[in-house]
């Protein structure tokens, strides 16, 4: 592999073609013979984002650290079904530009006077990572990076109408492919407003996507028309997932945040509610959206094309800044952090050696919070953490360090990092100034796990994720969109046992649709931070996780994939297709 990527940079660099662009497909790199059947590019001339950057890694411009301040996504404002120009329908509304689905599942469940809606704008914007870089050319919706922050609730349906806006296949210059199809990375959605990588939608046309907003169950009478609340979800995250360029896209800036919120999850510290769990909300409830990246000698956003390994950036970034600080009160905060990759995992620490509480594993809440000291994350994955700034003196400076040694995008070496030599991501200064209003609570519990009733399981079936020929594979097969590879009964569950065999590398192997549980991690119960439902596996070198899923409400495609995004663009992806 290293040999060949060798040879492939310094094809690049002989050639020097301007751009024959990222905008081609698999499918088009392969009619034109640039694409090996095993997925190796073929060395023939210069394929590259950009043409200057065609030589394998490179170096980013130095930055300076903690000279500015975290931006904080603002909680969108949502809109009626009467604000928009065009009423949402059941059926996809060609004739006025609508593309990408088929008919909404469950319409009947959807009162248009009780829908939050909102218009996500994807499009063209010039984005500054740090005010001494020029200014990048990225993808956003409405023009921000994170995309905007969707608060929705359990009862009340949200419906995003995405518009794509951004410069057509033709004018379309440098990475990615803009034609999107929009994830809710996980959410208990539809098959048709899931964003499956199919589902693109072009330039000029637009989609709406319907999220019920109800916890799986909901069509089983012995949970009532909300589901099983032990199914409730909470820290989502929406993203690009366009087939072959998910990585490219979401580099691009192609992403946003939905979070969700309960009877118990109200979003208020200062609810009277007893049932109310009371965490950190408001401006104590903060999102941390972590992305690494690379930057070419003119300071402009680098994707390395040729590196079907992963990729890794050496500029750590936190919603959209590299390395920010924020100024903190002498309280407890809520902070939901996320790494939208595309291929690098973290391993979380305070440089102080302070504790924090963790609640979730990816959108969901643990049954009970555990006290840590670090938090793991592979790409995709979400925890929300409670850290206590309250008995640190005012001035004091701490950070969020990330200590999991990576030095390549095939995965970390397994080495944790003294917290003195991690990589320092988000600089904390205690701001004895500011409002320390402190009712937020932690609850001692949070949702029992639903459990697990064999009895239910119709079907055990094993994947294996590998390489087959060099490329990326499942099964011993590359993605196919003429290829169902597996058929689940609606409302029954099975076993999909996940094994990696693929040598050198790790998959985060993300399953849309209903979250699992783990019943086995290599033969043996997992660890604390896994006794949980989740949606993202963490697959290491030779393991074998026994997960179990329902397939329950909805029927329809959905798919199953690597999210080391560059795995996935190469073809480590399946579908698979709930049936009545
Ligand atoms: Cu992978």
């Amino acid at each position: 592999m290293a040999g060949w990527k060798q040879k492939m940079a310094e094809t690049a660099r002989q050639n020097r073609v301007e751009l024959i662009d990222a905008k081609l497909t698999r499918r088009d790199l392969f009619k034109m013979g640039l694409l090996t059947s095993s997925g190796f590019l073929v060395a023939k001339m210069g394929l590259s984002s950009r043409a200057a950057g065609a030589a394998g890694s490179v170096v980013s411009p130095p930055t300076t650290p903690w000279i500015e301040e975290l931006p904080i996504p603002q909680v969108a404002a949502p809109m009626t079904c009467a604000d928009l120009d065009i009423m949402p329908t059941q059926n996809v509304q060609s004739g006025l530009g609508e593309m990408g689905r088929v008919s909404h599942e469950h319409w009947n469940m959807v009162d248009l006077n009780n829908l939050d809606c909102y218009v996500n704008v994807n499009s063209a914007v010039k984005f500054s990572w740090h005010r001494e870089l020029p200014l990048d050319d990225c993808w956003a919706f409405n023009s921000q990076f994170p995309g905007p922050r969707i608060h929705a609730k359990y009862g009340k349906p949200v419906m995003i109408r995405f518009k794509n806006n951004l410069p057509s296949l033709a004018d379309h210059k440098g990475y990615g492919r803009p034609t999107p199809s929009t994830h809710l990375h996980n959410f208990h959605t539809a098959s048709e407003s899931d964003g499956n990588p199919l589902d693109t939608i072009d330039t000029g046309t637009w989609k709406d996507h319907l999220y019920l907003n109800k916890r799986a169950g909901f069509m089983d009478p012995k949970f009532g028309p909300e589901g099983d609340v032990r199914e409730t979800l909470t820290t989502m995250w929406y993203h690009d997932h366009c087939l072959d360029f998910t990585a490219q896209n979401v580099y691009r800036g192609n992403m946003g945040l939905y979070y969700m919120f309960n009877e118990f999850d109200t979003g208020d510290e200062n609810d009277t509610n007893p049932n109310a769990w009371r965490l950190p909300s408001g401006k104590f409830d903060v999102p941390l959206v972590i992305h690494d990246r690379s930057f070419d000698p003119q300071g402009k956003g680098y994707f390395d094309l040729f590196n079907l390994d992963g990729l890794i950036g050496d500029k750590m970034t936190v919603n959209g800044k590299i390395q920010p600080f924020m100024r903190v009160a002498r309280r407890k905060y809520r902070f939901r952090v996320q790494n939208m990759g595309p291929s690098r995992f973290y391993n979380l620490f305070l440089s102080n050696g302070q504790t924090m509480t963790l609640c979730s594993h990816d959108g969901n809440m643990l049954p009970k919070p555990l006290v840590v000291k670090n938090v793991r994350f592979t790409v995709a994955h979400r925890s929300d953490i409670i850290i206590d700034f309250s008995k640190l003196a005012s001035g004091t400076q701490l950070y969020l360090v990330n200590c999991q040694e990576q030095t390549d995008g095939r995965g970390p070496t397994g080495k944790i990092l003294p917290v003195a030599l991690g990589t320092k991501m988000l600089k904390f200064i205690v701001d004895g100034t500011l409002d320390a209003t402190d009712n937020s609570r932690i609850p001692t519990k949070f949702f029992d796990l639903p459990p697990i009733n064999r009895a239910e399981v119709v079907t055990e079936r094993t994947f294996v994720f590998d390489r087959t020929n060099g490329g990326w594979s499942v099964n011993g097969k590359q993605f196919d969109e003429h290829v169902i590879t597996a058929s689940p009964r609606l409302g029954t569950a099975e076993i999909w046992n996940m094994v990696n065999n693929s040598g050198g590398w790790m998959h985060p192997v993300h399953v849309h649709f209903e979250e699992h549980q783990i019943l086995s991690r290599n033969g043996k119960t997992p660890p604390a931070d896994e006794i949980s439902r989740e949606d993202v596996i963490w697959l290491g070198h030779g393991e074998s996780v026994k997960t179990f899923r329902r397939f329950r409400d909805f029927t329809g495609r959905f798919v199953t994939h690597c999210h080391n995004v560059v795995h996935e663009d190469h073809a480590m992806m399946f579908q698979w297709k709930i049936v009545p």
